[in-house]
């Protein structure tokens, strides 16, 4: 009582002082809006981007990144072709620079990914593995790159785009060598060497109920049954206007949350046809806002993570040909009417 009277004396002397001079008081800082981070945190969510090491030497890029957000996905820097170039030899400079500074900025860090049949390094896909082999390989590096940042990583994207559109296995070098028990043993490992970390399958053309989801959903369940260690379920959500809105994305999102597993969106952002125009950026708005408030209707849909922010940083483009416009900042870091469009939504 007695401190707290004199705290404010002071805090009210400092006041005085400080309007005498003609300081303003604290109202840069009321005035300033609350981040995406700030509003999400309001729902107890998180809003995340991902980001790449070639863009940290870009100091006005790095200021949205490090303000707006509270959750960060390294693009590339902790992928297997990243983190063991060499059998054996591993090198997590690249994911410790973007957790280095994702944890100043008081951020947390999604961690992906440990399996995935992309970005492979030339020693895995340049020959032939039994499945003893492939096995103990596979179980290394899950293990010393989940070791490596036990505590500093909140979810694992452990197995990432395992499904092809109709619901098969992909034909992967880890399917077609091990099985589809890879998954489970690849969660088992995960989960073993950070027992603390939410582990997550994750993949692309899922947003909507179809074959593929469907396919996530029985999986996850056989998984539950086992006991085997699985916590959550992202969806990329790499939309395109083109394709038209996944209008089951919250009944999908809420069948997963039903067998006891978060849900998240992982690598958002919403293509189209380059040139935008007012009409483009606006369907893409409302996208986004439908978007963030299914997440938000849907208890166990933990947050959503931009798949980076600005569209000077997409991926899009290289990709898709002539597309692009992706992200809610544009090139030059200004925000777009679906920056404002999730605001509403979060508000
Ligand atoms: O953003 C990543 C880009 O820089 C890489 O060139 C590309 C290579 O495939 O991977 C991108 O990220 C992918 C992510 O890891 C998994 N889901 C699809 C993303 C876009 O391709």
């Amino acid at each position: 009582m007695r401190k707290t009277t004199t705290r404010l004396r002071l805090a009210g002397a400092l006041a005085a002082l400080l309007l005498s001079a003609g300081a303003p008081v604290a109202q840069a800082d009321e005035q300033e809006p609350p981040t995406l981070a700030e509003l999400a945190q309001r729902h107890g969510r998180y809003f995340g981007s991902a980001t790449d090491n070639p863009e940290l030497t870009d100091e006005p890029y790095k200021a949205v990144l490090g303000t707006e957000f509270d959750m960060i996905t390294p693009g590339n820097g902790m992928k297997w072709y990243a983190t063991e170039p060499q059998q054996g030899v591993f090198d997590f400079s690249k994911g410790d620079e973007i957790v280095n500074l994702a944890r100043a900025n008081h951020q947390r860090v999604r961690g992906h990914t440990l399996v995935w049949h992309s970005q492979l390094p030339g020693w895995l896909t340049s020959r032939a593995w039994t499945a003893d082999e492939l096995r103990a390989v596979l179980k290394k590096h899950i293990q010393t790159e989940v070791r490596h940042y036990k505590g500093r990583i909140y979810a694992w994207d452990v197995v990432n785009e395992a499904f092809n559109e109709d619901g098969t296995y992909r034909e992967t070098i880890f399917y077609k060598t091990l099985g589809p028990g890879y998954i489970a043993d690849a969660l088992r490992w995960a989960h073993q060497a950070d027992p603390k970390a939410a582990l997550y399958l994750n993949d692309y053309n899922v947003e909507g109920i179809g074959p593929k989801s469907d396919a996530y959903h029985q999986l996850v369940k056989e998984l539950k049954a086992q006991g085997v260690p699985i916590d959550g379920f992202g969806l990329q959500a790499h939309l395109a206007l083109q394709y038209g809105y996944p209008s089951t994305l919250e009944d999908n999102l809420r069948r997963f949350s039903r067998l006891g597993l978060d849900t998240a969106l992982t690598e958002v952002d919403v293509r189209m046809y380059v040139p935008a125009d007012e009409a483009k950026l606006a369907m893409q708005a409302q996208w986004y806002r439908d978007m963030t408030e299914a997440c938000l209707a849907v208890r166990r849909c933990v947050g959503i993570t931009l798949w980076d922010y600005t569209d000077k940083y997409s991926w899009i483009p290289a990709f898709f040909e002539g597309e692009g416009a992706a992200l809610p900042w544009d090139e030059q870091l200004e925000p777009k009417p679906a920056y404002f469009a999730i605001r509403e939504a979060l508000k």
